[in-house]
């Protein structure tokens, strides 16, 4: 069975980890979001593909969720001491050999999705990770800040200011330009499904789906959703920020509503909502209930079983 997942950061590759256990014989491709990536002292860093990776590949942080477990915070501590105005994003020194490789491929010429193939031969996620594309497609954040309008990175916006300043717009500096990477379009066009795993509806699926090409491609295909937000909250992470960015309620039935029904334009067949949100309608969305707190991987494997028996039904 071939398998497309659209994947952001922690709450998608933690998925994918129980999708893997769910279906070991499944033929998993990950289209994962790179608006997150950010530019600094001159490395390319790629959040979400380096989660996906590491998590996929035993080398992640499972406590913190992103970044290497065993990771040492040295170059970070030094680049405080300098007083460097960036050194708000934890840059582990383990971490920073993947940015090293990924800038020396990158500067020789080799298109991102080469590169992140090149650096899950060492990973081995059993998973094809895809870049969503190769070019750069940036998420920014218009915020108010020190008595004005601004444009910030997401990253910034995320860490720097945890998600507290209200965002005006959340934006995808690039997108229309942008081409979905190599691979793409043909895994999705030969998926027997396509699962949006509980990642950030805003910035990480949603900025995978801004790339030209892609919400059009999932149009013919079986999709099934599961819900990142439980009983009125998210899981983890601050996709509540988001969603009110957008206009969009934090709830199951709205971001539910804010995917839509396949059949009626947007991109869903089926919608997992955790139980404590049963009796959640989302009109022309096949809806179910069941336990979606990924609090292990047995309870993972689990919600990945339910999604591909929704698809199949
Ligand atoms: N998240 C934080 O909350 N603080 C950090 O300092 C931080 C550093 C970091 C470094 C590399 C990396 O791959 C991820 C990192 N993250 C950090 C997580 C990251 O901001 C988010 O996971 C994604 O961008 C959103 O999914």
């Amino acid at each position: 069975m071939k398998v497309v997942a659209l994947a952001g950061g922690v709450g998608g590759a933690r998925f994918l980890r129980g999708l893997q256990a769910a279906a070991p014989d499944a033929e998993l491709t990950v289209v994962v979001n790179t608006g997150d990536d950010i530019t600094l002292y001159g490395l390319r860093i790629c959040p979400d593909l380096d989660t996906v990776m590491y998590t996929l590949g035993g080398g992640i942080d499972e406590e913190r969720g992103w970044g290497r477990q065993d990771e040492t915070f040295h170059a970070r501590e030094e680049l405080q001491a300098y007083d460097v105005p960036t050194a708000w994003f934890g840059l582990g020194d383990r971490d920073l050999a993947t940015h090293l490789v990924r800038r020396q491929m990158l500067d020789a010429g080799f298109p991102l999705s080469q590169v992140t193939q090149a650096l899950c031969a060492r990973w081995q996620p059993g998973a094809t990770l895809l870049p969503m594309s190769d070019e750069r497609v940036e998420t920014h954040v218009r915020v108010t800040l020190d008595g004005g309008e601004r444009v910030i990175h997401f990253q910034e916006w995320w860490i720097k200011h945890r998600a507290a300043l209200p965002a005006k717009a959340i934006v995808s500096v690039g997108a229309e330009q942008a081409t979905p990477a190599p691979g793409v379009l043909e895994a999705i066009a030969a998926a027997d499904v396509v699962v949006l795993p509980p990642s950030n509806p805003v910035v990480s699926i949603g900025s995978v789906l801004q790339v030209p090409g892609i919400a059009e491609a999932l149009r013919s295909k079986t999709v099934v959703g599961l819900s990142p937000i439980v009983g009125g909250a998210p899981v983890r992470g601050m996709a509540d920020a988001c969603l009110t960015a957008i206009g969009v309620e934090t709830s199951a039935e709205a971001v539910g509503r804010h995917y839509g029904a396949r059949s009626e334009g947007g991109l869903l067949d089926g919608w997992l909502v955790d139980t404590a949100d049963a009796g959640v309608t989302v009109p022309g969305v096949q809806v179910r209930a069941v336990p979606l707190l990924m609090t292990d991987l047995d309870a993972t494997a689990a919600m990945a079983r339910d999604a591909l028996d929704l698809a199949g039904a």
